[in-house]
């Protein structure tokens, strides 16, 4: 099915008109046909521990987490694929600022100049690391960046930051897919319509995305997310009848020991955001579960840490009173709970991760990516030949148009030479007709005729007529008419 699709695509590509190459619709449609990027996009409240769950995925803690809106920004994070070399990117003006981070040093490739005011602040947070790698490193920066927001700054940092991070273990690390993550602030975050205008933006060129939407236990019946539902709604690029819903936090959420029943797992998906989102499923997560089940506990952010070693015994020991195996509370459609199961015990020697959700998750994402990328590149080609095909029907209209115009046009100007021709029969029929009553006269005068015969009306006419038929010919009269009658009839076919 998959190269079926694939070489239907690369048909639709090939017949796009040259003459359409400059629409920038059409040129978005063929640079997203071309790349395999495949954006997760994480939404929810703040501190509902998006960032918290981004730092999961990648496997180390670079985004800086707080129980105050912290993300101020969005952030675009890749897979390096160069073990402990990082990249930042972000925009001051119209200026890149680029800053490599490779082991234990970074360079400011690019822009430097732009962020003067900030390089004091960053050495002397440089210097307070105490193990130095990239990841630390980046986190630094994040942090700095994040912070400078809000101070009485001399320049503004563009509200997207790009960011290319190695990621370490777990499905995604593995994956050969080109996952982009998307960390974008809070929907109670006022300048929510703004972030998800640079979202939107940044989602250009890439297939349709999969939104994530985080939310923790408690909140799953919050109203104030309808803005948020809207937004996803209105984002095309983001397919929202994909949407995974994640609970997090799930450590700390007193779930039932027995499992959710029937009648709890009702109640669940008449909640607000269940109720507008459920498609794909809802998954139970511990983000600081999963993160720690694949550092190894080594944390950059110390709150992380303090959860992680609280909990650590309910997740990795079957004996422990409250033993925790989260995935079992996800509630996904009937046919994936099999697979789900077999799955989990495929992996069943990763304890932590399986048991934190995180798994899971990330198994029903490869498996959007597989399933669902072709399918969505070709609903984007879908929509973009449509595009297509109303540009042509303007063109053909356009063209329709023109030539009627233009046959109008001749055809009143034959109009014109025809009356033109007649006017001039007519006067040389008049001139004649004078000259030989000219004539007449003068020979009247001078002999007798037959009066009878030169009074006849008939005769007149017939020598008139004459004059007639012959000036015709030589005005060429005929053909005129008859291109006109030709004229006629084609503006009776269009
Ligand atoms: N117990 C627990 N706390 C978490 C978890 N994930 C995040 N948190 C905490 O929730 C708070 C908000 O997290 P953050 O990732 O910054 O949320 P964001 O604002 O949605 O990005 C932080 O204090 C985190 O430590 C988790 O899995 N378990
Ligand atoms: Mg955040």
């Amino acid at each position: 099915m998959l190269p079926r699709i694939a070489t239907i695509f690369d048909k639709i590509l090939e017949i796009i008109p040259e003459s359409l190459d400059d629409d920038s619709d059409i040129k978005k449609f063929k640079q997203s046909s071309n790349s395999s990027l495949i954006p997760l996009i994480i939404v929810g409240n703040y501190s509902s521990g998006k960032s918290s769950f981004i730092n999961s995925l990648i496997g180390s803690d670079i985004l800086p987490n707080s129980d105050r809106p912290i993300t101020a920004k969005v952030f675009e994070i890749r897979k390096s694929y160069q073990p402990n070399v990082s990249q930042i990117n972000f925009w001051v003006k119209d200026t890149v600022v680029q800053i490599n981070i490779s082991d234990n040093a970074y360079t400011i490739i690019q822009g430097k100049e732009s962020i003067v005011d900030m390089l004091p602040n960053i050495e002397q947070q440089f210097e307070q690391i105490n193990v130095r790698n990239s990841d630390t490193i980046l986190h630094m920066f994040l942090k700095v960046i994040n912070q400078y927001e809000g101070t009485d700054n001399s320049f503004t940092i563009s509200d997207l930051i790009t960011i290319k991070v190695p990621f370490k273990q777990g499905i995604l690390a593995e994956s050969d897919k080109q996952y982009v993550i998307f960390d974008t602030p809070g929907s109670n975050s006022s300048s929510n319509k703004n972030h998800f205008k640079v979202l939107k933006k940044a989602l250009q060129n890439m297939s349709n995305g999969l939104p994530l939407f985080v939310s923790d236990y408690t909140s799953l019946d919050t109203v104030d997310n309808e803005n948020l539902y809207e937004e996803l709604r209105n984002i095309k690029e983001i397919d929202d009848r994909f949407t995974l819903i994640i609970v997090n936090k799930a450590d700390m959420a007193g779930l039932p020991k027995e499992g959710l029943d029937e009648r709890q797992i009702q109640q669940i998906l008449n909640q607000s955001i269940p109720r507008n989102l459920y498609s794909e499923g809802i998954f139970f997560v511990s983000s600081v579960m999963g993160l720690g089940s694949k550092n190894n506990g080594q944390f950059i952010n110390d709150n992380y840490d303090r959860i992680f070693k609280k909990s650590l015994n309910e997740f990795n020991n079957s004996q422990s009173e409250y033993y925790q195996e989260l995935y079992q509370y996800n509630i996904v459609p009937k046919q994936l709970v099999s697979r789900m199961k077999e799955n989990v015990r495929r992996k069943g020697n990763q304890l932590i991760y399986v048991n934190s959700g995180l798994f899971s998750i990330e198994d029903e994402i490869e498996v959007f990516a597989n399933k669902y990328s072709a399918y969505n590149k070709c609903q984007q080609a879908k929509l973009y030949l449509e595009k297509i095909i109303e540009r042509t029907d303007a063109e053909i209209s356009r063209l329709k148009a023109d030539s009627s115009r233009e046959l109008k046009s001749l055809q009143e100007e034959l109009e014109r030479n025809k009356q033109k021709i007649i006017e001039e029969v007519d006067l040389k029929k008049q001139t004649n007709d004078k000259i030989f009553e000219a004539d007449y006269t003068e020979q009247m005068q001078s002999k007798s005729i037959d009066k009878e015969k030169l009074f006849s009306l008939s005769h007149l006419k017939d020598l008139s007529d004459s004059l007639y038929v012959n000036a015709r010919v030589d005005f060429n009269l005929d053909s005129y008419e008859e291109l006109n009658n030709q004229t006629n009839e084609k503006l009776k076919l269009t």
